[in-house]
């Protein structure tokens, strides 16, 4: 195995035209940008995006753009790797805060890519997602399936501001994303799936034989549930930071095709140090502050904050007050291709 690979420049000017005129180019100059030796060589760096100095742009552009011009009104959070208006945080993950004023409404429509929402401020909004209306409370994760209509809605009186995470890159990448539009959607006249067939953990409705279930049975996972999870494992759990991935109630497994979510509580005090992941991640802090430094570049976060992290990076968090993170992540993609990895510390 050679690391003194031929170079475009030692080769011939009229065997380098030769091949441009023909259409091809040698391999192995570029061999080893694609197949770096080891683990992946990373374009994406860590970013941090403090809630204060979003929540004020997106505020302005509540004022700049009304609803009916944007569709939805969101800023996107770029990778630093790759420069602002790159439409991602990560290889594949895309995040972006939206903002939506009361009385406003962003129109239904269905797409290729899947996204979740985790909402960050106010009160009264919701999202109507195949006709089940679920109502959007701070920190709750809501999942919007690709190929599922989607409108929101706000009957609050203040403005609010939800992260989106979808699997954009990857569809944009595999050129499949594309959009359909339609007018909002009818409502079905009772509570979510959380209140209703999945209200506590083992527990789901009696099928017939035949029945099929949905393929997404349950699309909000309501904070306080998940809030109230985290604080009895970190009390009765098995000493290290309590962490809960969110599953699909009728499979156990990940609630959607590429992007898991998972929340963990940091004790102040008590640091952690996970193994070396293959996924990217974008966490975002539901509560407390901390620091977390990744691949050595620091990132002091507090309340609604989010931050992104590369594959394969050394993480360390560390809370300086009792706090709560929503990771997003892409396992169920890499699990599906069959390399997702972990490498201790
Ligand atoms: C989308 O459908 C939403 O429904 C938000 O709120 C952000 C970014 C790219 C593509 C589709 C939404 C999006 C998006």
């Amino acid at each position: 195995m050679s690391d003194i690979l031929g170079t475009l420049e030692e080769l011939p000017q009229d065997y380098r035209d030769a091949m441009s005129a023909a259409g091809v180019a040698p391999l192995w100059p570029m061999m080893r940008n694609v197949l770096p030796h080891g683990q992946p060589n990373p374009v994406t760096s860590p970013g941090h995006w403090p809630f204060a100095s979003l929540r004020t742009l997106l505020l302005r552009a509540g004022e700049l753009t009304p609803v009916e011009k944007a569709e939805r009104r969101v800023l996107v959070l770029s990778d630093p790797g790759r420069g602002v208006g790159a439409m991602q945080a990560t290889s594949s993950i895309y995040v972006g805060m939206q903002l939506l004023l009361p009385g406003e409404t962003a129109p239904a429509h269905r797409h290729t890519p899947s996204a979740a929402r985790i909402i960050v401020e106010g009160e009264g909004g919701f999202t109507v997602v195949d006709g089940e209306k679920l109502p959007m409370e701070n920190g709750d994760l809501v999942l919007t399936p690709g190929g599922d209509w989607h409108d929101h809605g706000h009957e609050g009186d203040k403005p609010v501001i939800w992260l989106d995470a979808l699997d954009l890159p990857l569809f944009v990448y595999l050129e499949g994303s594309y959009a359909e539009e339609a007018p909002l959607q009818a409502q079905r006249n009772r509570p979510d799936a959380s209140q209703v067939e999945y209200r506590a953990a083992g527990i789901v409705p009696t099928r017939k034989l035949e029945a099929t279930v949905r393929r997404y049975p349950l699309m909000r996972y309501p904070w306080k549930n998940t809030e109230a999870a985290l604080r009895e494992l970190a009390r009765f759990g098995d000493g290290g930071t309590a962490e809960v991935d969110f599953v699909n109630p009728e499979t156990g497994t990940d609630v959607l095709p590429t992007m898991g979510f998972t929340a963990m509580m940091l004790a102040p005090g008590t640091p952690e140090s996970p193994p070396r992941r293959s996924t990217s991640a974008v966490f975002h802090v539901v509560k407390g502050r901390g620091r977390t430094t990744i691949n050595g570049t620091v990132i002091d976060w507090s309340a609604k904050d989010t931050f992104s992290c590369p594959v394969f990076a050394e993480v360390d968090h560390e809370a300086t007050e009792e706090s709560f993170l929503v990771r997003v992540h892409d396992r169920p993609l890499q699990t599906k291709l069959g390399y997702y990895e972990e490498r201790a510390r």
